[in-house]
């Protein structure tokens, strides 16, 4: 687990202009973000729009990223989908493609048992050929709630290494680090990266690193050199962002922001993803030529 902590960008999916995935695009913004000082890419997540792609197009994503990638940076594979089936087959895709760990949300839309949850996991830790698995807790998304005791039986699967923690639950976070010290737990909400680190988060896994990556960067390195009036500054020029993208939409306004800071062609999500315009391209086009400058 220590060599997947650290701070993973959820990489974005760069389209063209017709909606299909734009290679060259997604080899900018990998270097783009690697070059910010962030440690890896956790590829095919929400903010990959991985669930708005068909199966072929989340295989290529995979694929791209790490050819993209060069050997540079951990890189985790987010497999998770409505059944086992595709799951398993991206999670088999993840094992010959040269990645590190995959990462799974739950089952979604069905009402599923807790054991057939339980089964899901274990056949993806299966199918990843012996890659760690990163189990994604994301209530507010999957509307999967998970109390204390349902993650630990999720920790004891054989092959389950840690969790990407995507909740403002921070009681919960510092109980899985007391209660399981030796497991990954990484931070999903950027807003509250600080609270998770000072929670015992071993890094994280955010959206807007892949539009300021060296501000996290700095956060982190200033949390551990214990400048937490420091670090808490730079939580703060995060925030200020990240309140625009919130009120905007934080999919689509990451978009709009890569494509005026010139590292994408197009702003455009995946329907019914909004599209921005007006007000908002108005506010965001100031954020983007601040993060420009730096
Ligand atoms: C993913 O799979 O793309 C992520 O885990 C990114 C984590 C993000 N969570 C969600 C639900 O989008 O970066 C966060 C989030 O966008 C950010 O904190 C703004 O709320």
């Amino acid at each position: 687990p220590p060599a997947l902590a650290g701070l993973h960008a959820a990489l974005a999916t760069p389209y063209d202009a017709d909606g299909a995935i734009a290679p060259a695009c997604l080899e900018r913004l990998i270097d783009f973000i690697l070059g910010q000082g962030i440690d890896g890419l956790y590829v095919g997540g929400s903010t990959g729009e991985a669930l708005l792609q068909s199966t072929e197009e989340r295989e290529q994503v995979l694929h791209l990223a790490a050819e993209a990638a060069q050997g540079r940076g951990v890189l985790i594979g987010q497999v998770g989908s409505v059944g086992t089936r595709e799951a398993q087959r991206l999670a088999k895709l993840c094992a010959s493609a040269g990645y590190h760990a995959v990462s799974a949300i739950p089952p979604i839309y069905f009402q599923h048992s807790k054991a057939g949850i339980l089964s899901y996991y274990q056949d993806i830790a299966e199918a990843a050929d012996g890659l760690p698995v990163i189990v994604y807790n994301i209530p507010k998304l999957s509307g999967v709630q998970f109390s204390l005791g349902d993650l630990e039986a999720l920790l004891a699967i054989p092959g389950v290494v840690g969790m990407k923690q995507t909740s403002i639950d921070m009681y919960q976070m510092e109980q899985l680090h007391r209660l399981h010290p030796e497991k990954l737990l990484l931070n999903g909400f950027d807003e509250m990266l600080l609270a998770g680190i000072a929670s015992g988060a071993n890094g994280g896994v955010g959206s807007t690193y892949n539009i300021m990556g060296a501000r996290y960067v700095e956060l982190l390195r200033r949390f551990r050199a214990g400048d937490n009036a420091g670090a808490l500054e730079m939580q703060g020029r995060c925030n200020a962002v990240l309140d625009a993208l919130v009120t905007h939409g934080v999919f689509p306004s990451l978009k709009y922001l890569l494509y005026r800071m010139k590292i994408i062609a197009t702003p455009v999500c995946r329907a019914p993803l909004d599209r921005i315009d007006g007000a908002a391209a108005r506010a965001l086009d100031a954020i983007a030529a601040e993060l420009s400058a730096e």
